[in-house]
């Protein structure tokens, strides 16, 4: 009891937080229909370590999530939002946005023009680990790839549990293992990265909005203040309980070396600032009330827009601001029949997508070199991806054997070109092949 009330007063200690929480809103859909099978009447963690969870606590696991997730779309429909969509923020005004024919567009070509005559100065980012595979680590649905793939090693009862809070609460291991290959350093930025890093240094980048936790954009140089990392990330660390802060570089040691971390205040478990879910999110998400509005581009890279609150987001810039996915496949408000106009995609890998557009914009080449500059100045990390490693021996003209080759971009994410290699955006526009229809 006094542990509660401490763990509250401390809480009023740290950095504020909002109430708005992280949900995964396929275990909305899923809880709402196993909430009519469930019976029992007290909430509450149900997970046992090491084993799998019964029924009845997977349950009420999803029930938790479930108020969360209602909570978060009450707020939202607290908002007015003329949109009808079901947004998080904005004062969103104007006529309903207009669909059109369901053609794919892809957008590269238009995209690019815009920008080089400057009618787009104000670009939102919101990205996800599809951002990151490029850097070697795996997303969380890619089949066979993903990380919930390849859970089972962790023994957990359903994939989402290794961030479920409750679970950790129960066993941390499970989340300290995969931690373990998630933390900054055992990975470098990539090509995607970089571009970002690119709008920033232009002067076009409003805000990043990330899920991402691997601490990439930051690596790359993009700057804190123009980075909203809204799944938290592991630059610091605190007690999952009573919130009290606790040295980042200690709890890396003591997980790395497969101890746990334990609070000096409460002994509970100490973590990383990973938001789980039913955690609220940092403050900084906040932001994004008054960045939509503002964008006059949205674009959308390697997510599956599952999540929520932040998968709501890409719905909450004005009606008429373009959006351009890069993504595999189509996902969130792009999976409809009838695309909005100022929408466009372009499927297929992202690190390629992202190469082409770059290339129209006559920016490849400064990439490259930002690149370049940055993996020399850099002291080469442990364990840095081997994709990463392969590109640096291939830039100094060693030979990688081809059983350690890793996939780069037919572009060659490597191979720096010169500007006049560079295609304009006519051109570009006619190789994007999986996007079919017009660039319109
Ligand atoms: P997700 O649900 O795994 O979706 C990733 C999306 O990216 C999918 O639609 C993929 O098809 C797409 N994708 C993956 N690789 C590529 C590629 N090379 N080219 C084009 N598209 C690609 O991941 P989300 O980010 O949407 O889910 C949010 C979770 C994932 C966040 O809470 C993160 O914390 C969590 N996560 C983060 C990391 C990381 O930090 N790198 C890794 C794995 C999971």
């Amino acid at each position: 009891m006094s542990k509660a009330k401490s763990s509250k007063d401390k809480r009023t200690t740290q950095p504020a937080v909002v109430r708005v929480t992280r949900n995964s809103s396929t275990h909305s859909r899923q809880a709402d229909s196993l909430q009519s099978q469930a019976s029992g009447t007290s909430l509450g963690p149900q997970a046992h370590p090491g084993g799998r969870q019964s029924d009845s606590g997977l349950v009420q696991d999803l029930r938790l999530m479930s108020v969360s997730e209602l909570k978060a779309s009450a707020a939202r429909r607290r908002r007015p939002s003329k949109t009808g969509s079901s947004g998080t923020a904005g004062s969103l005004s104007g006529p309903r946005p207009q669909a059109s024919p369901s053609i794919p567009k892809s957008g590269l070509g238009t995209i690019a023009r815009l920008i080089k005559l400057g009618r787009l100065k104000n670009i939102v980012v919101v990205a996800g680990a599809g951002i990151s595979t490029a850097s070697g680590i795996p997303d969380f649905r890619t089949p066979g790839t993903g990380l919930y793939a390849n859970l089972e090693k962790y023994n957990i009862p359903y994939p989402e549990a290794i961030f479920n809070i409750d679970y950790f609460s129960n066993d941390p291991r499970p989340f300290f293992s995969l931690a373990k290959e998630l933390y900054p350093g055992n990975h470098q930025p990539n090509y995607v990265h970089y571009f970002i890093r690119m709008l920033h240094q232009k002067g076009l980048l409003l805000r990043m909005y990330t899920q991402n936790i691997d601490g990439l954009e930051r690596m790359c140089g993009i700057p804190e203040d123009q980075l909203v990392e809204a799944h938290g990330s592991f630059e610091t660390a605190s007690c999952h309980l009573c919130y009290t802060l606790y040295p980042a570089e200690e709890a890396k040691r003591a997980i790395m070396c497969g101890s746990v971390p334990t609070c000096s205040f409460c002994q509970a478990t100490v973590k990383p600032n990973v938001v789980f879910f039913g955690e609220d999110l940092p403050e900084k998400y906040f932001q994004h009330t008054t960045d939509f509005p503002k964008a006059d581009l949205l674009m959308i890279m390697g997510t599956s827009l599952k999540i929520e609150p932040f998968a709501s987001l890409v719905n909450t810039v004005r009606p008429a601001v373009p959006r351009l996915l890069l993504n595999r496949d189509a996902v969130g408000p792009f999976e409809r029949k009838t695309l909005r106009r100022g929408d466009y995609m372009e499927l297929g890998d992202l690190s390629e997508s992202v190469q082409r557009l770059a290339q129209i914009l006559g920016w490849h080449q400064e990439i490259e070199e930002l690149m370049w500059g940055h993996e020399n100045q850099c002291v080469p990390q442990l364990g840095s991806s081997a994709m990463e490693e392969q590109a640096a021996q291939e830039r100094r003209g060693v030979e990688v054997p081809p059983g350690r080759q890793h996939k780069t971009s037919s572009l060659g994410t490597t191979g720096a070109r010169s500007g006049s290699e560079e295609s304009d955006a006519s051109e570009t526009d006619s190789m994007s092949t999986e996007s079919s229809g017009p660039s319109n």
